[in-house]
């Protein structure tokens, strides 16, 4: 039995190995390689932040603009795109991309391990959405940014109406940025399912990660749809399809859908992560955890799960019917009371504490107080005869701006106050913090409670200008003094940051005395992060020297506990030759496997380099270009498949000597069986996209084809055949892995490629003859629409089998080999549901469904 009295002394020679491993590559070039979350999350907030910034100075311009009425500061067009650049900034490029970046440092050192699972996307992640931010905004350089607000409604946003690149610049750069947000998404989820501290168990997860946890599942079901409707509305604008084209039986309310089934969980998606920084916040400083960490968690789900169903109260003047008014009226009133619950739970915290106010509670509370106040005004505007007269005025400007400075920016900035001690290793001043928040919260004050005035008033949105006459001068110029009194405290905490870098006082390990592990590394926490894993045994692992002393002690570990720390111990300052780390099993947090952690790779930047030059191909329709970005990805896919020394010396290493816990590197105890879960998510949820457009637009089109019912039926229905046909094969070659049996794994990999690509060859040749003319039909664009969805999945599972039966013909033995012929299995098994859900719906439906017009 190793207990932390007689822990087995490790030896410097390996400690310096283990350090080695750890090491992150330096210089210029080092840090086009570097993969390591801590560097990646600091370059992550510090770009997020200077697109707040941004934001901020475009906001800026527009108060001065509408400071005094008649002004001329800008003129409308500038204006348009100055609105525009700032609620996509705000909402696309600082918020979503902080938070992640908040996550991407803090998880690993949260849940006790030492990267996030996949290193290598963290960076992917990082690069893209820094090349997808410099994209959008190089359009200034052109007079061209993007101009149609930062819900792009179509028809304005079509083709005929902005003929100008603006709004392709806004499509395609947004999705490089949403690519990148969805990566980061992969991880969080992952990571907080999988990496975790033996004895972590699911109901000892800190908030803060339940939080991101449901805020990366929303990020996948809210931002698919949008990269979805994204695509359709560029693909209509380069004149392919017609998909929100009225004139050719497209639908622009179809856009209005997809945009708000993305729009309105997103206030979610910026909401839960403040939800779980205010929790740890105001445990913390109340010293006590929260009153009910259950009843917290369970509202953090349940938000999740309820935002999905009213993003049409956005909609109410577009005269949706009155059944379905009733409805979303009634859910957006009942999502105020898990809201309420969590600010019900985080007073009585307060109240029932000693509450210390520093400046992280003081953000916090200023933060949940505005946001209460715009709770109230969402009430207000949820109620559909109250909505049609706010509608599209200030009072919405001001309640939005309640919601999210109070609900997002206020408590990330508590955030830092809190963290960046971790992350510096430097104390922030508390007299200046204070004065930032009072600032921040004067100066908002000040700025946004005008704009109900002016908006019941009947002051517009998105207008450059307003004439003197209407009374709206006082409101507007006190707005605009506010805005600026708000920069000036949000430059003070900056000030403050600087300066603390320079002469702030050390922070040493835990400055809060707070009760999550982060506190237990050193600031700023060494690269390897836990050197010697963690164990934990209960939600508030650092607090027991205070309530538990007697946890701290070695005799009093129970026997489940003992195992894990026998785990930990083998682990300590290990592996040396390659970077490891433990995997547990998602409900207990019980070891299971060591995995191996990538070291340092260029495939990440290179990979974003060709998505920034295909995708500003794509705006210019160049293709030539566009041919040298596709390649430059290609490079960078087989980069960063091609078998990496570290990997192979961890499997010598592993399969040299007994050790207690196996090497994970293929099925369910592989991260990246759970990664391809977690992509499978995702192409789930853009084909629920696809096919509730198809649906919304009429469907039925083979009759609309007016071809014989029995010719397009035929030979879709052998491709399907082959597809399910297909499915056995990979099945059992799986299943031969494990009793080595790699033969069968050979035949049973290839023949399903075989099967595989002869059935997207036979759907292929039957689209081609079909006759469909997407260009100038909205449902032909449907039915492409899905048809493409099929197509593009089936080839990048074609494209993945092929790499499994390389290895299997290659090095049938080899660990990553099963991987790959894993990670095909389970693509195969969505495609097998994908094609049945694509045959049912575009060719038994138009026969046998009810809808027969
Ligand atoms: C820092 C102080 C801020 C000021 C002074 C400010 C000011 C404004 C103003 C005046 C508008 C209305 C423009 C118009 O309709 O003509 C606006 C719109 C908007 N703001 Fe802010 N804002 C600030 C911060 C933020 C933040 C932090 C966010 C998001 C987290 C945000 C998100 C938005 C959005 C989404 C819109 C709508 C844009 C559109 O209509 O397309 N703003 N802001
Ligand atoms: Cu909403």
């Amino acid at each position: 039995m190793a207990t932390t009295a007689d822990r087995p002394s490790v030896s410097a020679a390996q400690k310096e190995g283990f350090e080695r491993a750890w090491s992150q590559p330096t210089g210029f070039i080092g840090m086009l390689q570097t993969i390591d979350n801590i560097p990646i999350a600091q370059r992550y907030l510090a770009t997020s932040f200077g697109f707040f910034l941004l934001g901020g100075l475009l906001a800026a311009l527009m108060r001065i603009q509408l400071g005094t009425p008649d002004n001329t500061f800008l003129d409308a067009e500038t204006y348009n795109q100055i609105f525009t650049m700032h609620g996509t900034t705000m909402m696309f490029l600082f918020v979503i991309p902080f938070i992640e970046a908040l996550a991407t440092y803090l998880l690993p050192l949260m849940l006790g391990t030492r990267d996030l699972p996949f290193p290598r996307l963290t960076a992917l992640s990082y690069w893209t959405y820094l090349f997808g931010g410099l994209l959008i905004y190089s359009s200034f350089l052109f007079g061209l940014a993007p101009d149609g607000g930062w819900f792009a409604y179509v028809p304005l946003t079509n083709k005929q109406w902005s003929p100008g690149l603006n709004l392709d610049f806004w499509d395609i750069a947004l999705s490089v940025a949403e690519i990148a947000a969805m990566g980061a998404a992969a991880e969080i989820i992952v990571s907080v399912l999988r990496t975790r501290a033996p004895g972590m168990s699911i109901n000892r997860i800190p908030v803060f990660g339940w939080a991101m946890l449901v805020t990366a599942f929303m990020i996948i079901f809210g931002f698919t749809p949008l990269i979805v409707g994204t695509a359709m509305l560029e693909l209509d604008r380069k004149g392919l399809t017609s998909f929100f084209v009225p004139e050719h039986g497209g639908d622009p309310l179809l856009w209005q859908h997809l945009f708000w089934v993305f729009g309105h969980p997103e206030v979610y998606i910026m909401f839960l992560p403040a939800v779980g920084i205010l929790t740890q916040i105001v445990q913390v400083f109340s010293r006590r955890p929260v009153v009910s960490y259950t009843l917290v968690v369970l509202a953090i789900i349940a938000t999740g799960f309820l935002s999905f169903g009213l993003w049409a109260h956005h909609m109410y003047a577009t005269g949706i019917s009155p059944m379905a008014l009733g409805y979303f009226a009634a859910a957006s009133t009942v999502i105020a009371i898990p809201t309420g619950i969590q600010v019900v739970g985080w007073v009585a915290t307060i109240w029932s504490g000693r509450p210390l106010w520093r400046t992280p509670l003081l953000f916090g509370v200023s933060g949940l107080v505005i946001f209460v106040l715009g709770g109230i005004t969402g009430v207000m505007v949820a109620s559909p005869p109250f909505d049609l007269q706010a509608h599209d005025s200030y009072f919405v400007v001001a309640h939005l701006h309640y919601v999210l400075i109070g609900g997002t920016v206020f408590p990330l900035f508590a955030g830092l106050y809190y963290w960046l001690p971790k992350i510096t290793g430097r104390m922030l001043d508390e007299q200046l913090g204070l004065w930032s928040a009072v600032a921040m919260f004067g100066g908002f004050n000040l700025a946004f409670f005008p704009m109900h005035l002016s908006g019941l008033l009947g002051m517009p949105r998105r207008v450059y200008t307003y004439p003197a006459e209407m009374g709206l001068d006082t409101y507007n110029l006190l707005s605009s003094i506010g805005a600026f009194i708000l920069a000036g405290g949000v430059l003070l905490s900056l000030f403050n940051f600087f300066r603390s870098l320079r002469s702030g006082r050390p922070a040493g390990d835990n400055p809060w005395d707070a009760d999550t592990l982060e506190w237990s590394a050193s600031s700023p926490p060494p690269n390897a992060q836990y050197p010697r894993l963690p164990v934990v045994r209960d939600r508030h692992p650092l607090w027991d020297k205070h309530w538990r002393p007697e946890r701290l002690r070695p005799e009093e570990t129970p026997a489940r506990d003992r195992e894990a720390q026998e785990d930990v111990e083998q682990m300590a300052h290990w592996p040396t030759r390659w970077r490891g780390a433990l995997v547990v099993s998602v409900t207990e947090g019980r070891p299971l496997a060591v995995v191996h952690m990538p070291r340092r790779s260029f495939a990440p930047f290179i990979m974003s380099v060709g998505f920034l030059v295909l995708f500003a191909a794509l705006i210019v329709d160049h293709t030539t270009v566009m041919a040298v970005g596709a390649g430059i990805i290609a490079v960078a896919l087989v980069m960063w498949f091609w078998p990496q020394d570290t990997e192979t010396a961890a499997m010598e290493e592993m399969s040299a000597g007994p050790h207690e816990l196996p090497l994970a590197q293929a099925g369910p105890g592989s991260n990246g069986f759970w990664g391809t879960c977690v992509f499978l998510l995702i192409m789930a949820t853009a084909l629920t996209t696809i096919v509730a457009g198809y649906f919304y637009l009429g469907g039925n089109v083979v009759t609309h084809l007016g071809g014989s019912p029995a010719e397009p039926i035929a030979r879709p229905a052998v491709a399907l055949g082959l597809l399910l046909a297909g499915g056995i094969p990979v099945w059992l070659a799986v299943r031969a892995i494990g009793g080595r049996r790699f033969g069968l794994l050979r035949l049973g990999v290839t023949a399903t490629l075989l099967l595989g690509a002869a059935h997207l060859w036979l759907l292929i040749g039957t689209w081609a003859r079909s006759g469909l003319a997407p260009s100038t039909d909205g449902q032909h664009s449907a039915f492409v629409g899905v048809a493409g969805f099929h197509g593009v999945l089936s080839l990048i599972l074609l494209v993945m089998t092929a790499v499994a039966a390389i290895w299997a013909w290659a090095r049938p033995a080899d660990g990553r080999g099963h991987a790959a012929a894993w990670n095909a299995a389970l693509v195969y098994g969505f495609a097998v549901v994908s094609g049945v859900i694509v045959f049912t719906v575009l060719y038994l439906v138009p026969r046998f469904g009810a809808s027969g017009t």
